[in-house]
């Protein structure tokens, strides 16, 4: 009999003992055979969708053999694994990726030439799954694909929104929300798990219960509802590694457990409605950047993808026989992105001592070394604290876990520090208003072994103030990781002509590894040739997103024009507005230019085209209105013909992934212009300057550190820094400054109807000193000065090219590679483990 089983399994293991062909005869067939049998379409009419999904689940297949090889090969070597938990995620289009990682990109686009389809037509045909909301799910992103390349076993964990961050379109000049339903043509990267599936519990009551042998008390939780997850999972390839890695998605589904007596009580319909009802909890993403909607159902959420997380880990990790749960500490790391999924602290006390009857003790140290915390914000709005009876409500054994973590904590306060009340009420888990709260940044940061920031100046504002007594309390907790971008998408993937260019000159593609390898070309920097090349190819992207342009905003610009672009999450303290008031300024100083006929200084004025793109959450009504503000000001210069092509201003409806990588290649400057210790770190800025694009910034953020790798000369600083804002506020509550002149001036013209009938009142009365919480009062005269200093080197093609040139050459530090090796061996103590098969041919390489 065991001879028979030995046979069979043989017969399994021959039936598919190689990887898939990847020659392109076998690429093309695998493409027509999923037109024709999976899709189920005619594969003789042109049909760009069905080819586009037939090439994706083509590629799919490839990914799927390594996938599931190296998950097995890492459970063979009972390496530690990494769990990234992130309500969000911001992945964009895999097609490209996926075909690069796998080496295949040219092989399936000759295939795809024969077939008479370009990569690229089929490119535009994948829809971006906005499943996140801004910077933070776009770092969770490359964060992922980081980790793959450099084959360590991760996988993230997310939310299966079925719909995706709104879309955003300009109706009436301003902006309108549409419903993005992402899915409609399906998902061709997912692989649904109908065998992987939890139950997930929320509402109902505690009940202590007296073992009458021991006397121990136990807390039972009973009654509630359940709520079924089940995981969909998309595969990760790593970049020229066979490792790939796995993200997996929960879904909600009604349970189908019954209580079959109402049934019988000819409750048939009413109890399948009840059943039902818990189909919408992820339903939808709340649209929150830096800011807590403090919503019910998103609390819901929350935890919701912490529990069936967790019990996902904690079975996969008990799968192994060898495994104590004593031990999971040395074989799984869990980050939490953000404190969305901090209710995990919790949930794992729960699950250890209710599910495993481990002594709190233990269940504590566990989850202590296991989790660590990222923290993405120092706003006040954007900390997120639940109200305490809502948290009884939904979640009353969780609340009694977290009153016997506080009250474990604050007696360890009261120890260090007796006498200290004020202290002990300021670190508590618990804010003592009407009603009461949980703050969650208190909760991640004691159950958790590290607390990390994400730049420099972010972390050093994490230590100093707002969790000045934790880490006073624990020095040694607090780290900061500054954060990077996964370049082989933001360079090689959205800037090909670049990257064409860049290994034309190295003489190899070994910078796709390595970015370091970049410094080698700052002694190009001043090369003719080398910089004839880089021209060309920045006016080549600039060509593609003038088109780009004119196809979304009907706006014709000149590519030579200046391309000054401004692109992320609407928010005061990114401070769009302060930008479109330098937009008019320049506007009506031309103007007056043109009036006293001064034609030198004309002559001297840079031809510009101001780009803005980006998001207002729909509640938002003062960003909204900056985005209205954006639109009146465009619709009057552009139509303004006495300015002929000096001055054109652009808003890109929709912005996400995929509209960035057409629009941060096209830049000659970008901004990132925060009010100093807002921004926490900024991505973006490190994509653009990957891009060839100079940065005119505020002292925040990663700004600063870019200023250091780039050097001063390569960059536009402006403005207040984190400690004199913090004076000025302080200062100004009794001392008001006269606004600038020219600020007075532009805003007296806004008031005036200059840029059409709406007056623009609240925004323009944010400006008086004492309600300018973002300075854009006491910063706009540097702003000014900076954007000048930036004109007078832009006049000077040479230097400014130059000056790209060395910007991008800097960027090695800002690789999402470098971030990902911080993180495994500051917090997660984690090594990589590269996966060779060792039999299977790989015909792929
Ligand atoms: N960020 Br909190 C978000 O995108 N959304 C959020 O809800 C919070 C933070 C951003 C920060 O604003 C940005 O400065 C940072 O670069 C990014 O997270 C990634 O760390």
């Amino acid at each position: 009999e065991e001879q028979e089983l030995k046979e069979k399994k043989e017969k399994l293991w021959k039936l598919l003992c190689t990887y898939l062909p990847c020659d392109v005869l076998s690429l093309q067939k695998s493409i027509v055979q999923h037109v024709e049998y999976t899709l189920a379409r005619r594969r003789y009419k042109r049909d760009k969708c069905s080819f586009y999904q037939a090439t994706a689940i083509s590629v799919r297949d490839r990914l799927i053999e390594r996938w599931t090889d190296t998950q097995q090969y890492l459970s063979s070597k009972d390496s530690k694994r990494v769990y990234y938990l992130s309500l969000e995620y911001l992945l964009g289009r895999n097609l490209q990726n996926a075909m690069s990682c796998l080496a295949l990109r040219n092989r399936y686009a000759a295939a795809l030439e024969e077939l008479g389809y370009s990569l690229e037509e089929l490119t535009e045909e994948e829809r971006d799954p906005g499943l996140g909301s801004g910077g933070l799910g776009r770092l969770a992103s490359c964060f992922l694909d980081s980790l793959a390349t450099l084959n360590f076993g991760a996988w993230g964990y997310g939310l299966r929104y079925k719909f995706g961050l709104f879309e955003q379109r300009l109706i009436s000049k301003a902006q309108a929300e549409f419903p993005d339903f992402w899915l409609k043509e399906g998902y061709p990267w997912e692989v649904e798990r109908p065998d992987v599936q939890y139950l997930v519990r929320m509402y109902g009551e505690v009940e202590d219960r007296v073992d009458p042998e021991t006397g121990e008390v136990k807390v039972a939780w009973k009654g509630g509802e359940d709520v079924l997850a089940e995981g969909f999972d998309i595969p990760v390839p790593g970049f020229h590694t066979l490792n790939t890695n796995n993200l997996r998605l929960w879904t909600s589904k009604a349970s189908c457990e019954f209580d079959l007596g109402s049934f019988n009580d000819g409750q048939y319909y009413a109890a399948i409605e009840e059943k039902e009802r818990s189909e919408p909890l992820t339903s939808v993403l709340y649209p929150c950047d830096n800011n807590a909607p403090g919503k019910e159902l998103r609390l819901r959420q929350q935890y919701f993808f912490v529990s069936a997380t967790l019990q996902d880990i904690l079975r996969r990790y008990k799968k192994s026989p060898s495994h104590g749960l004593l031990d999971l500490p040395n074989k799984v790391a869990i980050q939490l992105n953000e404190t969305h999924p901090a209710i995990a602290i919790p949930e794992l006390m729960r699950l250890l001592l209710d599910d495993e009857n481990l002594c709190w003790q233990d269940a504590w140290h566990i989850v202590h070394n296991t989790c660590a915390y990222t923290n993405h914000t120092v706003m006040p709005e954007a900390l997120e604290i639940w109200p305490l009876p809502l948290v009884e409500q939904i979640l009353p054994r969780h609340l009694r876990i977290i009153y016997e973590i506080n009250h474990q904590f604050l007696s360890e306060v009261r120890r260090r520090w007796p006498g200290d009340p004020q202290r002990v009420a300021r670190m508590s888990i618990i804010e003592e208003s009407e009603p009461k709260m949980v703050k969650m940044a208190h909760l991640a940061i004691i159950g958790c072994h590290k607390v990390n920031g994400v730049a420099q100046v972010h972390t050093g504002l994490l230590c100093k103030s707002l969790f000045r007594d934790f880490y006073e309390m624990w020095p040694e907790k607090f780290v900061n990781i500054t954060n990077g971008v996964n370049h082989r998408r933001w360079m090689l993937q959205a800037n090909p002509a670049m990257s064409a260019v860049i290994s034309k000159w190295l003489g190899t593609h070994d910078w796709v590894h390595d970015l370091g390898r970049l410094e080698r070309l700052k002694e190009l920097s001043s090369n003719p040739e080398f910089q004839r090349d880089w021209q060309e190819m920045k006016r080549y992207n600039k060509r593609k997103l003038a088109e780009f342009i004119e196809r979304t905003c009907d706006v014709d610009v000149d590519a030579d024009a200046m391309f000054d672009v401004h692109v992320k999450r609407i928010h005061e303290y990114k401070r769009q507005f302060m930008n479109i008031l330098g937009v008019a300024y320049r506007y009506l100083r031309i103007l007056s230019l043109l009036a006293e006929e001064k034609f030198d200084e004309l002559r001297q004025v840079v031809p510009k085209v101001v780009i803005f793109a980006g998001k207002a959450a729909p509640n938002y009504s003062v960003a909204k209105d900056v985005i209205k503000l954006i639109i009146a000001i465009a619709d009057t210069i552009n139509s303004d013909t006495r300015i002929g092509g000096l001055l054109k201003v652009v808003f890109i409806p929709n912005y996400n992934v995929s509209v960035a990588e057409v629009i941060i290649p096209g830049s000659d400057l970008s901004q990132h212009i925060s009010t100093a210790g807002f921004e926490a770190s900024g991505t973006s800025n490190m994509k653009f300057c990957m891009n060839g694009s100079l940065l005119l910034g505020s002292r925040d953020g990663a700004n600063l550190e870019i200023e250091q790798s780039v050097g001063r000369a390569n960059i536009f600083m402006f403005g207040a820094n984190t400690k004199e804002v913090r004076t000025l506020q302080t200062t100004m509550q009794y001392r008001k400054p006269q606004l600038d002149g020219r600020l007075a001036h532009v805003t007296q013209e806004i008031r005036s109807g200059r840029f059409g009938p709406t007056s623009f009142d609240s925004l323009v009365d944010s400006l008086l000193p004492e309600n300018d919480r973002y300075m854009v009062g006491h910063d706009f005269g540097s702003y000014l000065e900076a954007l000048e200093v930036s004109d007078a080197a832009f006049r000077k093609p040479e230097e400014w090219t130059a000056k790209t040139i060395v910007s991008c050459a800097s960027m090695s530090r800002f690789s999402s590679d470098r971030c990902i090796r911080e993180y495994a061996e500051k917090i997660w103590n984690v090594e990589p483990h590269q996966f060779r098969p060792p039999n299977k041919n790989t015909s792929s390489s």
